[in-house]
């Protein structure tokens, strides 16, 4: 039995207030809040071990290069990855996509050929590609977004041709909530022989993820939405693949021997990790996967669907809200974009944060797809994580009521 309130224990920040009122924190997927194992790893790591890894022969060199690779097979492991070496440690999803469009992409895309994502991607995974077109004279084309807010798969074939390098999908949205079944993209990129990048910053911290059995050839996530600190994420590439791949960044730490003509690459997956890495998050990192997938990652997608259900039900007492995402709970995740009417968005979220509700407003980094689909100037969003509560979405409703009263009089007065 999932037991929301044992587990709010582990959580010191929600025992705090804002203005006055027990902190209601819905802002999950712009990142998430860290519980104490986590945060006791990262500060056992500077206590007791700090040192630069993989280069000292002393005692705190060898203990920080073993447990920052213990940390890494751990977090492999989470993910089903085959071989610790083929997780790559970056800052975030960003830097993760950003490896994979300068180190693979700018050797694999010519002129000509073809780049697919689709029309719900955060920038993180529009963006970079955007740039690779621009470089090598690659086109951009999208998968659409359908008026159920799921993607229309039906013109796959059509879109994916025999110049289609990568298709570059997101696994969650993070504006409607859709879960982006991967299957049907893999099988119709195999068929033209397209590899296939997923974006995993809103689905690795919901639900269980397993590289192998999705069969992508890049995964994407970051630590700091799945309970670890921000400024660590990862990179999964099939190994075929990133045996191909050249280094992303050059300079210590990759190489294997340098003369000052040339240099030679160190194995993987050190040849990707150039530089001073950030040990501490990457322990921090393994202790959230421990904390994860002690709770189970299908109980915390259990207690995520009953909270998004109670909240959908809920926000119908409000007549002026539109909410944008699947109705169907098994298509979406723990997100909800929602819109009132004659009340922008940015108030909505100041009015909360006043009764100590955390929310974001605004267009989520998706902006072609709030301003050009969705067709409204920003949404506020609510989104849930293992810690939320029945009682903290009321919390949010009974909020959002009396925003409502207030500024629906306040429109009323000046009519
Ligand atoms: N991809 C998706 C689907 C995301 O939701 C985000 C962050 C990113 C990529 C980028 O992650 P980062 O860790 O590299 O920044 N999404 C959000 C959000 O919805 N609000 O703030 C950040």
């Amino acid at each position: 039995m999932y037991d929301v309130a044992t587990v709010r224990k582990d959580f010191p920040i929600l025992s705090r207030q804002v203005h006055g009122k027990p902190l209601v924190y819905l802002d999950n997927a712009a990142t998430s809040q860290k519980p104490q194992a986590v945060i006791d790893a990262w500060v056992d790591y500077y206590t007791r071990h700090n040192a630069n890894v993989h280069r000292g022969v002393h005692t705190l060199s060898v203990e920080a290069t073993e447990a920052y690779e213990a940390a890494r097979e751990k977090i492999a492991r989470f993910f089903n990855v085959p071989a610790p070496e083929q997780l790559l440690f970056t800052r975030n999803t960003t830097e993760a996509i950003n490896l994979v469009a300068m180190a693979w992409a700018s050797a694999n895309v010519k002129a000509g050929d073809e780049i697919v994502v689709s029309e719900v991607e955060h920038h993180s995974n529009l963006v970079p590609w955007q740039r690779v077109c621009e470089v090598t004279g690659a086109t951009l084309k999208l998968i659409k977004v359908k008026p159920d807010y799921t993607l229309d798969f039906s013109d796959l074939d059509r879109t994916l041709t025999a110049r289609t390098k990568l298709v570059a999908i997101t696994q969650q949205s993070n504006v409607l909530g859709t879960i982006v079944p991967v299957k049907p993209v893999m099988d119709a990129a195999r068929r033209v022989g397209a590899l296939v990048l997923v974006d995993g910053a809103q689905s690795a911290p919901h639900s269980k993820v397993d590289v192998q059995a999705m069969d992508c050839d890049f995964f994407a996530f970051s630590g700091h939405k799945m309970l670890a600190p921000m400024g660590i994420g990862g990179l999964y590439v099939k190994r075929g693949v990133l045996e191909a791949m050249e280094p992303f960044l050059r300079g210590g730490e990759m190489v294997l021997e340098v003369t000052y003509e040339r240099a030679t690459w160190a194995d993987l997956p050190y040849k990707f990790e150039a530089g001073t890495p950030n040990v501490a998050d990457a322990i921090a990192l393994s202790a959230a996967v421990e904390y994860l997938s002690r709770l189970g990652m299908d109980e915390i997608r259990q207690h995520e669907v009953a909270l998004t259900k109670h909240a959908l039900e809920r926000m119908r007492e409000i007549e002026e809200i539109t909410t944008f995402g699947p109705t169907d709970l098994s298509l979406r995740g723990g997100v909800i974009s929602f819109y009132m009417a004659d009340v922008h968005p940015h108030d909505i979220g100041t009015v909360l944060d006043r009764e100590g509700i955390a929310i974001r407003t605004g267009h989520h980094c998706a902006m072609p797809l709030v301003r050009s689909r969705l067709n409204v100037p920003a949404t506020a969003r609510a989104s849930f994580y293992l810690y939320n509560t029945e009682a903290e979405v009321d919390a949010l409703i009974e909020a959002l009521k009396k925003t409502q009263r207030y500024f629906g009089n306040a429109h009323a007065r000046r009519a």
